[in-house]
């Protein structure tokens, strides 16, 4: 995360017809995620419901012979709510920071072809009333929604992303936590026969991210099965990865094995690298220095020069809330 960042996007690895990827409809909705839209989207609506209605999810293949997957609905808007393009499908899949693979963003894809992710199983634990293992195809049961979403990376760059899934609330409602939990903690798969990464003896594996609960309860808070409905291609966190759409991207954890909800603050993969420069929330914010580099601009993949950040990457509105009497000044 400390290398300096390159402005080549990875040459194509899938081909993909541009009249696929872009949406028939250019719909702007400020609110297209909130509360009321998300209950819409429950009555099987997803989110088209607060755009063009004539927008049909495709069937999409599995990405797995055994598993079939659910039509994922596609996007329905050509930008988020604040106007701005999507990032295409192709740089949103050849330019990612998956350390478990490589620590290159352009050889991610190519070093993550072939990674299994059917059978896949997500254990759920720790103090809930019912603990339980969800196969992928009982998260595919979950409605999955579209969610338009910016991602900040802590590196200063970003990009507009349509990704597929369901609120990681339903999940946690279902498990029951207990009165004692207050955060919820996850685990990446750590599988050194699949990622060549994993013998950077620097770190700390397997990659683990936390959330309080309450931000987690947050009906931002995604778990993410796919993007521009198809289901997540490996470098992008297949086949399910936590999407928080107001906090840098290290925080949105790939590949997820387990789910734990703890009673204490836990220690996340970057917070251990480097607990100068690393802390739990980092919420993004403008006005705070990363310790070697300003946040106040970012560079939007696919665009041209730089743009400024927005105060919770443009969700303040949704979740300032959550940070009443808090220092944002801190990171940590
Ligand atoms: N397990 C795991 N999750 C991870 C990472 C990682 O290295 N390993 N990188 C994070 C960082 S720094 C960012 S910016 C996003 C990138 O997501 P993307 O490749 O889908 O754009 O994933 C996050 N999740
Ligand atoms: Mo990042």
């Amino acid at each position: 995360m400390w290398m300096q960042e390159r402005f080549i996007i990875g040459g194509s690895v899938v081909k993909i017809n541009p009249s696929e990827i872009t949406p028939e409809h250019v719909y702007l909705s400020r609110r297209r995620f909130l509360k009321g839209v998300a209950a819409l989207a429950a009555t099987g609506f997803a989110v088209a419901a607060c755009g063009p209605q004539e927008s049909s999810p495709a069937v999409v293949p599995t990405a797995e012979p055994g598993l079939a997957y659910p039509p994922l609905p596609t996007p329905s808007a050509a930008s988020d709510e604040l106007g701005a393009a999507l990032t295409t499908y192709e740089a949103i899949i050849n330019y990612n920071n998956f350390y478990e693979f490589t620590t290159s963003k352009e050889r991610v894809a190519e070093l993550a072809q072939g990674f299994r992710t059917s059978p896949w199983e997500v254990e759920v634990g720790g103090l809930i009333d019912k603990p339980r293992t969800f196969g992928l195809e009982d998260l595919l049961k979950f409605e999955q929604e579209e969610r338009i979403y910016r991602l900040r990376c802590v590196e200063a760059w970003s990009m507009v992303v349509p990704w597929v899934g369901f609120p990681l609330r339903r999940l946690l409602e279902e498990v029951e936590p207990r009165s004692g939990a207050q955060y919820v903690r996850f685990e990446t798969l750590y599988d050194p026969e699949q990622m060549p990464g994993l013998g950077r003896s620097s770190f700390s594996w397997p990659y683990e991210e936390g959330l309080r609960l309450d931000e987690a309860m947050d009906d931002l808070t995604l778990l993410a099965t796919g993007i521009y409905g198809k289901p997540l291609p490996p470098q992008n966190g297949a086949p399910v990865r936590l999407v928080v759409p107001w906090k840098y991207g290290f925080k949105s954890i790939k590949s997820i094995v387990k789910i734990e909800l703890v009673e204490e603050m836990p220690v996340s993969f970057w917070m251990d690298a480097a607990p100068q420069e690393y802390g739990f929330y980092a919420n993004v914010n403008p006005e705070v220095s990363h310790p070697r580099w300003s946040q106040a601009t970012e560079r939007r993949i696919g665009g041209s020069g730089r743009m400024e950040t927005l105060l919770f990457n443009g969700y303040e509105e949704e979740v300032a809330h959550l940070y009443e009497g808090m220092d944002l000044r801190r990171w940590y």
